[in-house]
C-alpha cells in the first residue's frame, strides 16, 4: 500500500567532524526518492547516555528532522542504513562511537514490534537527546496551527479586529510569561513544553466567542476556557504533531490546563504535570491581566466614560465581602464585584495569595503592578480599606 507518511528521525554523532556528519546526513535524507524535508530542530550538544565508560568523554551532537515520504517503512530504514554506511559508520560493539547514527523514531502512526524495526522507537520516550529537540518541533508546529486558525478571523488585508488583536497580543505575552516562569523555576524540558503549550492554547476560544456573541463576557456567552478546550480537542492539534504517538500522554494534561485556567479554584488532586501547567498558565495569565488593566486606564477616558470599565461604579467604597475574602487570603467570587474598586482589589488579592510561583511574584514586583493599583485605588475611591489591603502585600 502506498501513501505519504510523516517520519521523525533522530540524528547523533560523537566523532569529528560531528556537525558536518549531521549536515551531510540531513542532505542525503532530504534527497531520498519521493521524500522531502519538512522540519529540522536545532543541533544540540548532549552528554552521552548509556555508552561504554571508555567513551564517556565524547559528547554528542543530536538533532531531530521530520520528513515526508512515499517510501514504506522498510525501504526507508534500509535507505537510512545506506546513508550511515556511506558516511563511514563502522559497526563494532553496541553504542560504540559513530560518525553518524540515524534512528527511526516514528513512521506515520505505524506500530511495529518486528525485532529489526520496532516502532515507535522503544527508548525514544526516555531519551532526552531525542525528546528535547522533538518538543522544540512540537511547539513550533503548535504555534503554526494556532496562527493558521487565527487567520480565519483576519480580514482580506490580514488584520484582526481591535478586540481580537488584543487577545492575540495577550496570548503572546502569556506565553512569554510562562516561558519566564519555566526558566526561573527550573522546570524540566517536558514541564516547560506542557506549560508553554497550555499558555499558547489557553484563550483559543476567544475569537469564536467574539464572532458568535460579540462579547468577551463569559456570563453573557460561553465559558471561554471550556470553549478553548473543546476547540483544541476537536481540531486534534495535539494528535497531528510530528511523532504524535510520543505526545499522546501529554494531550490530556495540556487540555486540562486550558480547561482550568479561569476557574476560581483548581480541582483537588491533579497529576503533578497537569497541576504545574495549570498553575503556570494561571500565573502567566494574571501577570498579563495586570498589564491589560494598566493599558486600559492609560488609553481610555474612564473618568468621563463609565463604559471603559463595564459601567462599574467609581467612587464607592469596596464591597465588605471582597475586603474580607482578600484579607483572609481567600479567592474572591467574581459575582461579588460591585464597583471598580472591587475589581481592582481582586487583583491585589492575586498578589497576596493568587500567584503560585515566587517568580510570578518577582515579576509582579519588578513591573510595579502593586504601586499602580495603590495609586489607582486612591483615585477611584477605594478608601482606607483598599490602602490597608495594598499594605498587606509583601513580595
Ligand atoms: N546514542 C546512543 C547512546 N547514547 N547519547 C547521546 N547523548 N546521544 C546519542 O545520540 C546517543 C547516546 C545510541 O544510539
Ligand atoms: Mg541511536
Ligand atoms: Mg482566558
Amino acid at each position: 500500500m502506498k501513501g505519504r507518511s510523516r517520519v521523525v528521525i533522530s540524528l547523533g554523532s560523537n566523532l569529528e567532524p560531528r556537525a558536518e556528519y549531521l549536515r551531510k546526513a540531513v542532505t542525503r535524507l532530504a534527497a531520498l526518492p519521493e521524500t522531502r524535508l519538512v522540519r529540522e530542530s536545532r543541533v544540540r550538544v548532549t552528554d552521552p547516555v548509556d555508552v561504554p565508560v571508555f567513551f564517556k568523554s565524547l559528547k554528542f551532537l543530536n538533532q531531530i528532522v521530520v520528513l515526508e515520504t512515499e517510501l514504506d517503512a522498510w525501504d526507508f530504514s534500509q535507505a537510512m542504513h545506506g546513508i550511515e554506511d556511506d558516511l563511514g559508520r563502522v559497526r563494532t560493539m553496541r553504542n560504540a562511537p559513530r560518525t553518524i547514527d540515524l534512528d527511526l523514531i516514528t513512521f506515520g502512526d505505524l506500530k511495529s514490534s518486528k525485532p529489526e524495526l520496532v516502532l515507535p522507537h522503544p527508548r525514544a520516550a526516555e531519551r532526552e537527546f531525542v525528546m528535547v529537540p522533538l518538543r522544540e518541533i512540537w511547539l513550533e508546529e503548535l504555534r503554526e496551527l494556532y496562527d493558521r486558525y487565527v487567520r480565519n478571523y483576519r480580514d482580506p488585508f490580514g488584520h484582526l479586529s481591535r478586540m481580537m488583536q488584543l487577545k492575540y497580543d495577550h496570548t503572546r505575552l502569556v506565553v512569554e510569561n510562562a516561558e519566564a516562569i519555566a526558566k526561573a523555576e527550573q522546570f524540566t524540558d517536558e514541564e516547560c513544553f506542557v506549560a508553554v503549550a497550555a499558555a499558547l492554547l489557553h484563550d483559543t476560544g476567544r475569537y469564536e466567542q467574539l464572532e458568535r456573541y460579540n462579547t468577551f463576557k463569559d456570563s453573557e456567552s460561553v465559558d471561554h476556557a471550556v470553549f478553548s478546550h473543546d476547540i483544541v480537542k476537536e481540531k486534534g492539534w495535539l494528535r497531528e504533531l510530528s511523532g504524535a504517538q510520543l505526545a499522546k500522554p501529554l494531550e490530556a494534561k495540556i487540555l486540562k490546563a486550558v480547561l482550568y485556567h479561569n476557574r476560581r479554584d483548581l480541582p483537588a488532586k491533579l497529576d503533578p504535570l497537569t497541576e504545574l501547567a495549570s498553575h503556570t498558565v494561571r500565573d502567566a495569565d494574571k501577570l498579563d491581566i495586570f498589564r491589560v488593566l494598566e493599558d486600559q486606564v492609560a488609553h481610555s477616558d474612564w473618568r468621563n466614560d463609565s463604559r471603559a470599565f463595564w459601567n462599574l461604579q467609581v467612587g464607592v467604597p469596596p464591597n465588605p465581602a471582597v475586603v474580607k475574602a482578600i484579607r483572609e487570603r481567600r479567592p474572591v467570587d467574581y459575582q461579588e464585584i460591585k464597583s471598580l474598586s472591587d475589581f481592582v482589589l481582586i487583583q491585589v488579592g492575586w498578589m497576596l495569595s493568587g500567584l503560585r510561583y515566587e517568580t510570578s511574584r518577582r515579576l509582579c514586583r519588578e513591573r510595579g503592578h502593586l504601586d499602580f493599583r495603590r495609586k489607582f485605588l486612591r483615585e477611584i475611591g477605594g478608601g482606607p480599606e483598599a490602602d490597608a489591603l495594598c499594605d498587606l502585600v509583601v513580595f
